[in-house]
């Protein structure tokens, strides 16, 4: 439940000593965040501001039909607005290594997250999940979930709908998905019950490195909430606190949530109980198997009826853009999973398969070391087609140990993989790199795959 104004800022008070009364709060960033911040700010009576580094920000026009007296600067970070700012709410896609931040921070601007604001208003349990890979399926999972249990419940964060958009008086549970830039900067988040799901490289462009990156990650732990643990991460598995209530989960091994082999049937176990068939869970892939069983944990950690859960897994059709089978034509199928920006993710998608599949992959890197993946693809791509930004450090980490080929677009990639695919074959866009390079976001390149496979059949 969101609490009273009054109490709201009693918590802001004495998490933050942020008061109404003589805070100067400058919100960084015009995005979504920025804007579920302002609102938030307002209705709370906040004297605040606003900057953003572009010079229109796109949802610049929006903001000002409903909040037009708010001050705003663009155009570049305003230091005169720095300097007399008591608190930065800095958007996640802002770095805090910003010249303007960090000389704000050297004179005493204390840094508040919107998702710090959002624990100081809500007594309901929040459930917060981060990881590399997996955030978004775990908590559409476990929003679905809570829903068939009969809860009420917010679902959000770096999934879409800003946390502060979630505040609702009747929630009795929250579910948020946090990414790294999220955590780096939220100190009161105590959430119920937290999982990382796992730790690869992502984002090095931003973190100094992975060990840095996982610390943030492990940020999503802070409090006394149960904590959710995948055995089989061992960046992860150290994360483990004593005396802390815990759940491990594991598709490998013994954990709390494991699966089990009975006759020729394979489940998802809870201790000694089965609580359903693998196969009825209706999502390709392996490392879905791993996303259920975090789900399972962390619901059952709040106490959410095992059945009503079960039926939610049963009939979740997956998230657009993950590991989504888009045709199958002339005998080839395939599979859009555009979402894998990083190098985990191609992984794992590749891991799932027993057959060898033509890869397209490519795109921004992010910085990420791209000999990782050469393992896995030499086990199981056939060939490899390549394209955007970092092609060619891609092509250079293969060393030819399979086929490559280089694509200037989409369209012919996906050309390139028809005329190499044959009955029985997979073709998988599974990028292992970000999209921005040469596509809108993930969604562009996957509609885009999905329009250049559709056009085979014309
Ligand atoms: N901005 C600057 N200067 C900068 C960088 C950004 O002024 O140097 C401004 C931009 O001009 C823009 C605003 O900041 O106007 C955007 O802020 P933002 O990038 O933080 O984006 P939001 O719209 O607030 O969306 C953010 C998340 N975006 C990022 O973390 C980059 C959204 O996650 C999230 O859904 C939303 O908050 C609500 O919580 C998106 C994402 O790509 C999906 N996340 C990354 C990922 O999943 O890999 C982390
Ligand atoms: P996130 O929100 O962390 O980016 P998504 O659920 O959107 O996670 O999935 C992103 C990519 O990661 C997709 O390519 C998906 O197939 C892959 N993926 C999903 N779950 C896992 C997992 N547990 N381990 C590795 N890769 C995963």
């Amino acid at each position: 439940m969101k609490m009273d104004n009054v109490a709201i800022i009693n918590s802001l008070k004495k998490s933050f000593a942020l008061d109404p009364q003589s805070a100067k709060v400058l919100v960084v960033g015009l995005g979504n965040t920025g804007i579920s911040v302002a609102h938030y700010l307002q209705k709370l009576g906040f004297n605040f501001a606003i900057t953003d580094s572009r010079d229109k920000p796109p949802l610049i026009d929006e903001f000002f039909q409903v909040m037009p007296d708010t001050p705003v600067f663009t155009g570049g970070f305003d230091e005169a607005a720095f300097k007399v700012a008591t608190h930065l709410v800095v958007s996640p896609g802002v770095s805090l290594t910003e010249k303007s931040i960090v000389k704000a921070i050297a004179n005493g601007s204390k840094i508040v997250s919107d998702i710090d604001l959002f624990a100081c208003s809500v007594d309901a349990p929040i459930i917060a999940i981060t990881g590399s890979n997996g955030k978004s399926t775990v908590t559409t999972m476990l929003g679905e979930m809570a829903k068939c249990a009969g809860k009420r419940v917010g679902v959000g964060g770096n999934l879409g709908t800003p946390a502060l958009d979630l505040l609702d008086q009747a929630a009795e549970l929250y579910v948020l998905e946090l990414s790294s830039f999220q955590l780096e900067r939220t100190t009161v988040l105590n959430a119920a019950a937290a999982t990382v799901l796992n730790v690869s490289a992502d984002h090095l462009d931003r973190h100094t490195d992975i060990a840095k990156y996982a610390q943030e990650k492990q940020n999503v732990f802070n409090g006394n909430g149960v904590m959710v643990i995948n055995a089989d991460d061992p960046v992860v598995a150290a994360m483990q606190e004593a005396g802390r209530r815990l759940f491990t989960f594991s598709i490998k091994t013994d954990a709390d949530f494991y699966i089990a082999r009975k006759g020729e049937v394979e489940y998802l176990m809870h201790n000694k109980q089965c609580l359903m068939p693998l196969a009825e869970l209706p999502l390709e892939g392996r490392h879905n198997a791993a996303n259920a069983l975090a789900a399972l944990a962390l619901g059952i950690s709040i106490g959410l009826d095992e059945q009503a859960m079960c039926n939610a897994l049963k009939t979740f059709k997956g998230l657009d853009h993950r590991m989504q089978r888009v045709a199958e034509i002339r005998g080839v199928t395939w599979v859009n999973d555009s979402k894998a920006t990083n190098i985990g993710a191609c992984v794992a998608a590749l891991q799932g398969y027993e057959r060898k599949v033509i890869l397209i992959a490519g795109g921004d890197a992010k910085g990420a070391d791209m000999n990782e993946l050469t393992h896995t693809i030499k086990e199981k791509a056939k060939s490899v087609v390549l394209m955007g930004k970092d092609a060619g450090l891609i092509k250079q980490a293969l060393n030819n140990c399979v086929p490559v080929y280089s694509a200037e677009n989409m369209a012919q990639a996906v050309q390139i993989s028809a005329s190499l695919a044959k009955i029985g074959d997979s073709v998988l866009l599974s990028p292992a790199c970000a999209s921005l390079d040469q596509y809108k976001n993930y969604q562009d390149r996957g509609d885009q795959f999905a329009k250049a496979v559709l056009g085979l059949l014309a």
